[in-house]
C-alpha cells in the first residue's frame, strides 16, 4: 500500500511540469506568444494584449509565412474600410482583424525587439515582399517616429530604409519634411518625408490607375507610383 502511494506521488510529481506547461497562456501579448505556446494555431484572428490585462485588442496572426508568429497590424484587401483619417484615429486603430484595418501605435509599444516583414500582392495574384531585421516606433510625444533597418528583398524591393527616422503624419499633424502636407496630397498616413516610396494606407485601388498621382496602395519599387495592390500588409514579430 505504501509503495502503491510512493508511486502515485512520484507519477504526481513528474506529470506537474507538463500539467503547467500545458496551462492556459493568460495574456500574449503578440501573435508570437500564442504560437510558441500552441503551434498548430492556423492563422486567423486572435485576441492580444499588449500592453496589459486592460488593452485587449483582436488583431490577425499570419502563422505561415516564413515560419509564422506575425503580428500584422495593417492590413488592405478589398478596399471596404476609408484610411484617409485623422491623428487619434491612426493612434488607437480603425477597421476589423478579420478584414481591413490598422492596430493603435499605442498597441506597438510592448518591450521587445521586432523584425517587420511587409507582404503584397497585386491584381494578377503575384506576390512579394519586403523584411526588415530591426522594427521599431518611438511614443507619441515622439511623434511615432519610425525605426527600420536590416532590409532584405522578397521581390518587392526597399520602400523605407530611407524614412528610418520619420515622424508619422496624418492630413490634420504634418510632420513630414515636404512645404505642403503629403497625407493630404496622397490621401494617406505615413511616415511620409518628401513624400513617399510607399503609400500603404492610401486610396484603394484596382490596380494600374494614374488618374490622381500616387494616391493608390502603393510600393513603388516593385510597381511604381500608380499602381495600387490587391492585398498589402505590415506585420512584425520578435526577433529571437
Ligand atoms: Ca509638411
Amino acid at each position: 500500500e505504501l509503495s502503491r502511494s510512493t508511486l502515485l506521488a512520484v507519477v504526481v510529481l513528474l506529470l506537474a511540469p507538463l500539467a503547467s506547461h500545458c496551462a492556459p497562456l493568460v495574456l500574449p501579448l503578440d501573435c508570437s506568444d500564442i504560437y510558441n505556446h500552441d503551434q498548430s494555431r492556423p492563422s486567423g484572428v486572435y485576441t492580444i494584449y499588449p500592453i496589459g490585462a486592460t488593452s485587449a485588442v483582436q488583431v490577425y496572426c499570419d502563422m505561415n509565412s516564413e515560419g509564422g508568429r506575425w503580428t500584422v497590424f495593417q492590413r488592405r484587401m478589398d478596399g471596404s474600410v476609408n484610411f484617409y483619417r485623422p491623428w487619434d484615429h491612426y493612434k488607437f486603430g480603425f477597421g476589423t482583424a478579420a478584414g481591413e484595418y490598422w492596430l493603435g501605435e499605442g498597441s506597438k509599444h510592448t518591450r521587445k525587439r521586432y523584425e517587420l516583414r511587409v507582404d503584397m500582392e497585386d491584381f494578377s495574384g503575384t506576390r512579394a515582399f519586403a523584411r526588415y531585421s530591426s522594427f521599431s516606433i518611438d511614443s507619441e510625444s515622439e511623434g511615432y517616429r519610425l525605426h527600420v533597418s536590416g532590409f532584405s528583398n522578397g521581390g518587392a524591393g526597399d520602400a523605407l530604409s530611407h524614412i528610418s527616422g520619420q515622424k508619422f503624419s496624418t492630413f490634420d499633424r504634418d510632420q513630414d519634411t515636404w512645404d505642403n502636407n503629403c497625407a493630404r496630397s496622397f490621401l494617406g498616413a505615413f511616415w511620409y518625408s518628401n513624400c513617399h516610396s510607399a503609400n500603404p494606407n492610401g486610396v484603394y485601388r484596382w490596380g494600374a490607375d494614374g488618374a490622381l498621382y500616387a494616391v493608390g496602395v502603393s510600393w513603388a519599387p516593385w510597381k511604381g507610383h500608380d499602381y495600387s495592390m490587391k492585398t498589402f500588409s505590415m506585420k512584425i514579430r520578435p526577433v529571437q
